[in-house]
Formats: structure tokens, sequence, C-alpha cells
């Protein structure tokens, strides 16, 4: 019944609401799906390629943009690998690293885990010492200088050999590396996990945590074999579970945390619009989910931003994403004790 028939016309009534109270809340979390590199913004694209005196093949911002259509994660990869060229210098991985952890600041992320490709690096001849200390030397002050804590996670490219990964790890080994786990990134389909059982064993070995991408446009037998070859603790994506129900009954059981990344999938097109995204089923079924940015500067926003796009699809209860940012807590490779600060700041502690 049209009880209120002016309500549409009708002026927003005056309040005495500051901007902060308006605004939705912001729950402290963990963000722990993000690959650094994903987080090069354009605009810091066109400054490093000047500062390092590269030519881009683009003429400018808008025929860039232009570019971030994309059909599947082979053609977002491809723009992504291609970007990466104008990182040549460790001031170059800790600029960008500093830019994420000031977005991500403000976007209520008290604590982030950051993958990172080296291979992604080395081949186009940057060394391993420049990239990862780059980056490395931001993440150090993250805590002084954003209030976020940080871990580095080195992703490996399934797209590559198992010995190009181990030749890579050891490394990081050698050159001891302030890495706390690796994971498993790039081309999906035709590389299962099973590629790579030599790597997550010696990574085991070296006392780092494991986590891989899988389901993300692989089959759910990805998921389960990640879990059964590699050992991993965590699965990055994990959304096509949703198509094994004994997989679903599995990973609920096991408490196994998905980072889900909900823009990503759309821009992928793994989902056809977020309407269409499993993650409130996910919710649903028990599955520990946590919500994520993936590549931000590509697929259309950080954290914050996938909150408040579920939120206006979805209308999330305020259960359900403190839920959300409780799981990401509790699903980090942090210490116990600083999951437990979180949890009390996320309880109004
Ligand atoms: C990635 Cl969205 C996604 N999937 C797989 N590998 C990646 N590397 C960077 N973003
Ligand atoms: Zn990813």
């Amino acid at each position: 019944m049209d009880n209120y028939p002016d309500t549409a016309a009708a002026p927003l009534p005056e309040t005495d609401l500051t901007e902060a109270e308006v605004a939705p809340q912001l729950l402290p979390l963990a963000e722990l799906h993000l690959h650094i590199e994903g987080t090069l913004q354009p605009e810091l694209i066109f400054e490093l390629a000047e500062r390092n005196g590269l030519a881009l093949p683009y003429s400018g911002l808008e025929e860039l943009r232009a570019l971030y259509e994309f059909s599947d994660l082979q053609s977002f990869l491809n723009l992504y690998y291609a970007n990466m060229a104008v990182l040549q210098t460790e001031q170059d991985f800790a600029d960008m690293t500093r830019a994420y952890l000031a977005r991500a600041a403000a976007a209520g992320v008290r604590h982030a885990e950051i993958m990172m490709d080296p291979q992604a690096h080395i081949s186009r001849g940057v060394s391993l010492e420049t990239c990862v200390n780059g980056v490395a030397s931001a993440l150090a002050t993250s805590v002084e200088d954003f209030g976020i804590s940080t871990l580095l996670i080195a992703a490996f490219l399934r797209d590559l050999s198992e010995e190009s990964a181990l030749e890579v790890l050891d490394g990081l080994l050698a050159m001891k590396a302030p890495i706390a786990a690796i994971g498993l990134d790039s081309a999906e389909v035709g590389n299962p996990p099973a590629k790579f059982e030599r790597l997550f064993a010696k990574a085991r070995e070296a006392g780092l945590r494991l986590t891989a991408h899988a389901g993300e446009e692989g089959p759910p037998s990805y998921i389960i074999e990640a879990l059964d070859v590699l050992g991993v603790e965590r699965i990055d994506h994990g959304i096509r579970c949703m198509e094994d129900p004994d997989l679903v009954e599995r990973l609920v059981d096991e408490r196994i945390p998905l980072t889900v990344c909900p823009l990503s999938n759309v821009r992928l097109r793994t989902v056809d619009t977020l309407a269409d995204h499993p993650l409130p089923a996910m919710l649903a079924a028990g599955l520990n989910v946590s919500v994520n940015s993936d590549d931000p500067a590509y697929f259309g926003g950080y954290v914050d931003d996938n909150f408040a796009q579920l939120q206006a699809v979805f209308e999330l209860s305020d259960f359900d994403r403190s839920r959300l940012a409780a799981n990401s807590i509790h699903s980090s490779f942090a210490s116990e004790e600083r999951k437990a600060e979180l949890l009390d700041e996320l309880n109004g502690g």
C-alpha cells in the first residue's frame, strides 16, 4: 500500500550526524588475499614509468584504463604482468606497497597478508633481492606508519615449472627473506595443485605456512588436491566448492578458510553479476569465508568497496558483516596474541 506517497520526492531530513556516523561502519579486519602487484594504480604506473625513463605502450591514463575490461583470468593476467615493467628499483616496490597500506588503513584493514610474485620480476631481470627487500622495507614499519600488522607471502606462478619455483624458494630461504608463507597463483586451469607437491613439502619443512589459489576458474577437484596433496591450510577463492556438496561438508567440518574476492570474480567473469555471487550461500552453508580485494587496482575496489557493493546487493546483516570480519581474523597467520587483540577490537573492546 502506498501510505507515504511523497517519500520519493521529499528532501532528505537535516541531521546532526557527522560524516563518520552516516558512513557505513568500518569493521576492523584482516585482508588475507591481496596481490601487491595488483595494487599498482594507473597513476602510479605512469609515475614510475617516468621516474625510470620507460616508454609505456599507452598514450595516457584514459587509454590504459580502457584496457581494464576482462573476459577471464588470463585476459587480466596479460595486463597485470605487462604493467609490472615499471617496477624496477627497491624504491618502486616500497612506494607501491606504502600506497596500498595507506588505502587499506582507510578501508579498516588492521592486519594484511600480502602476496607477491617474485618469478614475475626475476623473469624481467629484476633481482629477488630488489623485489623482496623493496616490499619488505615498507612492511617492516607498517604498524608504526599505518596501524596495520603485516606478513609477506611468496606466491609461485603455477603456469611455470616446479623446477623454477623450487629454485626461487631456495633463493628466498638462502637470503633469509622475511616470508611467513607461500602461495600458488596465476593461470589455474591445466595447472593443478599436484604439479607443486615437492615445492609445498619443502616450504612446510622450512616452517612456512601454506595457501593456494584453487576453485577460482578450476574445478572443485583442484581444491581437494590443494588440501590433500599440498597440505594447504587455506584456499584462496574456492568459490567453485559450491558445485560439490561433499566438499562443502568437509570444508565446513574442517573450518578451512576460503579467502573470497567478490569484485574480482565479477570482473574476471567467474560470476555474471555480483547478485549471482555465491557468498551468501557460502555463509549460509557455514563455510569459513572472508572478503578480500585480490587485485584492487584492477577489479574496481579495495576491501571496503567489496563490502559496500555486497551490502548494496545482498543487504548483509550486521551479524554477517561481523562474522566475515571475525573469520578473516581467525583465518590469518598472525600470532594468537595479535588475533586476540583484533578480535577484542572487533567486539568493541
Ligand atoms: C590473480 Cl585473481 C588471480 N588469480 C590467480 N592469480 C592471480 N595473480 C594475481 N591475481
Ligand atoms: Zn588472487
